[in-house]
């Protein structure tokens, strides 16, 4: 039932896909708590996860199914039809469905009813009272019949994921598409950003390893031609804006550290890129806000949303409207072809991806996606330090151990990061190079004298403002993690 209407539903809407669907429901009707859990366990292999579990989920209640049947056929179909109600309610939940993305879940259905009602008819011949065979033939006609099924239904399901590909006219215009140069291009990021040390990040994180976390499970494919901005509320001049118009503004280019608030202390939900797009602000100066107006709340095509102060979008902060990451157009799931980045600010509050409406309008007035979910309605970055070689439990040779990791206050920048090992005084690291304020920023540590042992090394981090990072344990629910990066290694 799943494999065939995942595959019919290659023919429509993503969102029509019921697993999909079920999927996307699941994912927004999880409180705030599990979501973190989700992601601490499974990292960003959380959807993977996800789906890992709804199909043993499926596996379970085929075979439940299966011996209902036994009982009573009736029992089964009407069984059947219970559980496509409810994943066509899950495709109708969702934002960008209608009535007609229900055929793929319906067609499902109606091969899971002809296939139960088939393997049934195999399995009433193994009954010796109504057997015209011999017994051996039946059963191995009935085995067949079922595992014919169960391979149907999983190629069907495979095949579905190519189909979309086939289908997805977004992925060639991207191929296709060649990005404007920057009008205002970004000073080069100095050679001294990078320390080379093993086991330290590259200062710009490489497209292919940037982090990624969005609500969706399929990633939307938006034809650049079919894109288009709608900016309105609380605003003097209503407009929208297509690609082409996007794409004939002043770019501006801007290396920018983007930050999960769901990164825990020390985690690698964190990455660095140089961004190509049209800053926010003049979009909002073409839309005028009113008076009273304090939040723009982005939304994506698949319904997410973001609410961002105004201020932060109208200030001197490069906040922007981008097409572009690294020298490239954004990658799917990445935001294409349009995303905003907003530096300082989580992304779960400023960085919609896929985005294609903004609606001026006040934090009294209008709650977006994660807010009702329990986060904090803003979403400031705190300050973070983090070691990054050596690892937590590696083992590293006595005598010269060269501690390295980065820091992050974006907006604000770094100008010191102090480690302390073994609970001792603290130590001034040496920074490198700072790029951007809006950067992260490495540091490094030579520790000269490492005795063998099991040792410990924590680091802190203070902004350019001269304010220490908080030493306070905060859980990233509901508004970021907060406290100091400890990790234990051993010398030997
Ligand atoms: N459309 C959409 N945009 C989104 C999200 C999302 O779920 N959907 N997640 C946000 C969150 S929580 C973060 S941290 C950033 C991550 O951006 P990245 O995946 O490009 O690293 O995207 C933001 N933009
Ligand atoms: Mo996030």
């Amino acid at each position: 039932m799943f494999g065939v209407a995942q595959l019919v539903s290659a023919f429509f809407a993503s969102s029509s896909a019921p697993l999909v669907a079920l999927g996307s429901a699941v994912i927004d009707f999880t409180p705030p708590g599990l979501k973190d859990l989700a992601i601490s366990l499974f990292g960003t292999n959380d959807k993977l996860a996800l789906f890992v579990s709804m199909g043993a989920v499926a596996v379970v209640l085929a075979a439940l199914i299966g011996l209902l049947a036994r009982r009573s056929a009736a029992a089964a179909s009407a069984t059947v039809l219970v559980l496509a109600g409810i994943l066509g309610a899950a495709v109708i939940s969702r934002s960008s469905t209608g009535p007609l993305d229900l055929v793929p879940t319906a067609l499902g259905t109606a091969a899971a009813l002809l296939v139960l009602r088939w393997l049934c008819s195999l399995a009433s011949r193994l009954d010796p009272a109504h057997s015209e065979s011999p017994d051996g033939v039946a059963r191995r006609n009935f085995m067949l019949g079922a595992a014919g099924a169960v391979v149907l239904a999983a190629g069907a399901a495979i095949l579905s994921t190519p189909l979309f590909a086939a289908r997805n006219t977004a992925q060639l215009a991207r191929k296709a598409l060649r990005l404007p140069a920057a009008k205002t291009t970004a000073p080069a990021v100095p050679p001294g950003a990078q320390i080379n040390l093993a086991g330290m990040p590259e200062f710009v994180t490489p497209n292919q390893d940037f982090y990624r976390i969005d609500t969706a499970l399929r990633v939307p494919g938006i034809d650049p031609a079919q894109w288009s901005l709608r900016v309105h509320g609380l605003v003097e001049h209503e407009f929208t804006m297509n690609f082409q118009e996007l794409l004939s503004q002043d770019l501006v280019e801007h290396y920018l550290t983007l930050t999960c608030v769901s990164n825990p202390v020390g985690g690698d939900l964190v990455g660095n890129a140089k961004w190509l797009g049209y800053p926010l602000r003049e979009v909002l100066a073409r839309a005028k806000p009113a008076a009273g107006a304090d939040m723009v709340l982005s939304t994506s095509i698949d319904g997410f949303s973001a609410s961002t102060p105004l201020e932060a979008l109208t200030d001197e902060r490069m906040a922007l409207l981008a097409v572009g990451m690294n020298g490239e157009a954004l990658p799917m799931e990445h935001g294409f072809p349009v995303r905003m980045v907003v530096p300082g600010l989580y992304g779960y509050v400023s960085a919609t991806k896929w985005v294609v409406d903004l609606e001026v309008t006040r934090f009294a007035d209008k709650a977006a996606y994660w807010t009702t979910r329990g986060w904090s309605e803003r979403g400031p970055i705190k300050m973070s330090s983090r070691v990054d070689t050596p690892q937590s439990f590696a083992t590293v040779p006595a005598g010269r151990v060269d501690l390295g990791g980065s820091a992050w206050a974006q907006t604000r920048g770094i100008s010191r990061v102090q480690v302390s090992i073994d609970g001792g005084s603290w130590r001034e690291a040496t920074l490198a190079e700072e790029a951007t304020l809006d950067t992260w920023r490495q540091w490094s540590y030579r520790w000269e004298d490492a005795a063998p042992g099991t040792h410990a090394v924590a680091v802190r981090a203070y902004d350019r403002s001269g304010k220490l990072q908080t030493e306070e344990r905060a859980d990233p629910v509901p508004d970021g993690a907060s406290g100091w990066h400890r990790v234990q290694f051993t010398v030997e």
